[in-house]
């Protein structure tokens, strides 16, 4: 691929005639990710300083520290107790046995609690690794051919893909698009081998305060320059039939065509983004806007090309504006793609109906095909360690044991063992059992479908629990749905410890977001596809009050619920066609009330289109999904 190249990057510049952050201006100074990061490992520091710590990211290591003793430390006046977080690529989520287990060693090794964290984008992070354990657990890992280079910081992140490990053409081809990508985008910098694994430094011009001279810069990451991307770019490759991805999170997704066993090509998708900041009204979630279709040979350089646009566009000065949808929404759709189309010597074609997408967390028991087997195993809140339940050690067991052909992580934190014979899931699931680890088969839906971000003791971002929360707010609801005979309906829940949306909660049917210690917005509207946005429903709410916040329009569900109409798709059509926005903003007014008043009121009659969708692209609206879940 001869474009897009590095050579039109802007490199310090800002935004317009703002000053570039000072993430831009460390990133400019590191010299392709060196930073300074191999001397103060050499000089046995505590800790990484700021520029350091930004450039970190980009090798997959995130400084934090307990959270839980910050104040007592404080007061006694103690360093903060720092250790890192190490977050691996793994494009698809897809593993080996032997890869599995080796994560299992180092996790007992190094990290806190020996925990492994099934991630959200289908992949794993270790927490709290000292700052002396970090080239061992990195050089380890790369011994098991897992790299944690551009798991972070300002590049194309940890490509999700369907994870269904059924061996027909759509699969394979977004299996193939996805390899395509993960190698295509990867940083090119040796400085991750330098680092961490071969300490042989190859010294480069410029220095770190001259950063006039790029040329050794486009030498050595041809695409992404001396300042990589304005901010993460995400990217999904899915398919409609496995579609649970959440696609319409994605700065970028592709949707996979095909006509009975060809690829044809591939639906782009692009702008999603859930991150924003309380009360800062200028800050919003979006769902991806359908660009058009390109044929198959083009998925690649489309991604490519689209993140080459926002390299050369996107904001440089403010980092919450920094993401491709604020480029989206700036520019509009049709001036994007019409950049797109300049770009590229392919035509961007219409946007091709994909018909309905099928949403499948792929748990418990499954044909494979060619008479072999998988199982979902379902992991709470993607931790498995051995404190409240022997997960981990059952999971080390039985991989070791059945050696399944392919360990694949989920989009839903949880994990696939693949390539079973059916005998060996039968064992499995009697190891599962022993070890008293739930099947799926015994948890109700609102527990299954969850999922929630780490937040407390370790995200430095957190203003409030989730993992270790969810469990108590599930217990609550699960007990109220089943007095009111919902406890078999659909339902997604998930919280986060901030708004920055990690664990996609603007998408559920109930979104809790952490405000401060102990206190939520709830957001409802959503549904497990993924594809509606939720709008703000209470505020301040706690995790023991949530249920009472919302006891009516539970009740309301339980007696007024259309066929197959899930609390979200309820919650839409009670509001009818008022709700106010495209766009969900941290400045709207909570919708309780109004809703609280519709109720005494009496239901509305069903309008299941009045709810406009967040997003609707001039040519075309957003797919439709299996029932109105
Ligand atoms: Fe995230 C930052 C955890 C998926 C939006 N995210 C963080 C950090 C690294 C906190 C930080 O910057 O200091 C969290 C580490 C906490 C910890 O202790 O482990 C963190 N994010 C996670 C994970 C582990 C949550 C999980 O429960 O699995 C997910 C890791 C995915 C991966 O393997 O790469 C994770 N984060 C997401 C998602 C969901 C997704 O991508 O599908 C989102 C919403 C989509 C999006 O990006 O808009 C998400 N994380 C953010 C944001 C908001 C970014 C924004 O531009 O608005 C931040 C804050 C930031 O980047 O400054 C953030
Ligand atoms: Fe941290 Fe907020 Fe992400 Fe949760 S949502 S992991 S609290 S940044």
């Amino acid at each position: 691929m001869d474009e897009p190249t590095a050579t039109s990057t802007v490199h310090v510049d800002g935004h317009g005639d703002a000053a570039p952050s000072k993430v831009e201006r460390a990133k400019a100074a590191s010299r392709q990710l060196r930073g300074t990061v191999a001397e103060t490992l050499r000089d046995g520091r505590s800790h990484f300083e700021h520029d350091d710590v930004q450039v970190l990211k980009f090798h997959g290591i995130y400084q934090q520290d307990d959270r839980d003793s910050r104040v007592e430390r404080r007061h006694a006046g103690q360093e903060k107790a720092r250790s890192f977080m190490v977050r691996a690529r793994i494009p698809g989520g897809t593993l080996s046995a032997e890869q599995y287990l080796a994560f299992d060693t180092i996790a007992g090794r190094f990290a806190h609690n020996g925990s492994l964290r099934l991630t959200s984008r289908q992949s794993i992070q270790l927490h709290g690794v000292g700052i002396g354990d970090l080239r061992e657990t990195i050089r380890e890992l790369d011994e098991a051919l897992v790299s944690t280079l551009a798991a972070c910081g300002d590049v194309m992140r940890n490509v999700m893909a369907a994870p269904g490990p059924i061996d027909d053409a759509g699969h394979r081809a977004v299996r193939a698009i996805a390899r395509g990508l993960a190698a295509e985008m990867a940083p090119r910098s040796g400085a991750y081998h330098e680092i961490w694994l071969d300490g042989e430094r190859v010294d480069l011009a410029p220095t770190a305060d001259d950063t006039s001279d790029t040329s050794n810069a486009v030498a050595e990451e041809p695409f992404y320059g001396e300042t990589y991307l304005p901010r993460k770019l995400k990217v999904a490759v899915t398919l409609p039939a496995d579609a649970g991805v959440d696609l319409h999170s994605q700065d970028v997704a592709l949707l996979a065509i095909l006509d009975g066993d060809e690829l044809l090509g591939v639906d782009v998708l692009a702008g999603g983004g859930l991150g924003m900041t309380h009360r800062k009204a200028d800050t919003f979630a979006r769902l991806a806007s359908p660009l058009g279709f390109v044929r198959a040979p083009h998925a690649v350089e489309v991604v490519a090309t689209i993140a080459a646009i926002f390299r050369d566009h996107g904001n440089r000065s403010d980092r919450r504006h920094a993401r491709l949808k604020y480029l989206l929404e700036d520019w509009g759709l049709e001036r994007f793609r019409a950049e797109l189309q300049r770009r590229v010597d392919f035509e961007l074609l219409p946007w091709v109906d994909p018909g309905p997408l099928h949403h499948d967390d792929h748990l418990g028991p499954r044909d494979q095909g060619a008479g072999l087997q998988y199982y979902g195993v379902w992991v709470p809140s993607g931790r498995i360690g051995d404190e409240d339940l022997p997960l981990r050690s059952a999971l080390r067991h039985a991989v070791a044991e059945l050696r399944p052909g392919r360990v694949i992580l989920t989009p839903s934190q949880n994990l696939l063992l693949c390539d079973l014979e059916p005998a060996q899931v039968d064992r499995l699931e009697s190891l599962l059992r022993a070890a008293g680890v739930p099947l799926p088969s015994e948890l109700s839906p609102a527990r299954r479908y969850s999922l929630a971000c780490p937040a407390l003791p370790t995200c430095g971002l957190a203003l409030a629990d989730a993992e270790r929360a969810i469990g108590s707010v599930l217990g609550e609801l699960e007990h109220e749905l089943e007095a009111l005979g919902l406890d078999d309906e659909p339902l997604t829940v998930r919280m986060t410890g901030c708004p920055n949306g990690c664990a996609r909660p603007y998408t559920a049917d109930i979104g809790l977001v952490g405000r401060g210690p102990g206190r939520y917005d709830v957001y409802l509207g959503g549904r497990l596809a993924g594809d509606r946005l939720g709008a703000l429903y209470e505020q301040e709410v706690a995790p023991g009050a949530v249920v009472e916040a919302l006891r009516p329009l539970l009740h309301a569900w339980s007696r007024d619920r259309l066929p197959e109409e899930g609390l979200g798709a309820f919650f839409r059509r009670l509001h009818g066609g008022e709700l106010p926005t495209t766009l969900l903003t941290g400045a709207k007014e909570p919708l309780r009330a109004v809703v609280e008043s519709r109720l005494e009121a009496g239901t509305r009659k069903p309008d299941h289109d009045a709810w406009p969708l967040p997003v609707v692209a001039t040519d075309g609206s957003l797919p439709a999904v299996q029932g109105e879940r």
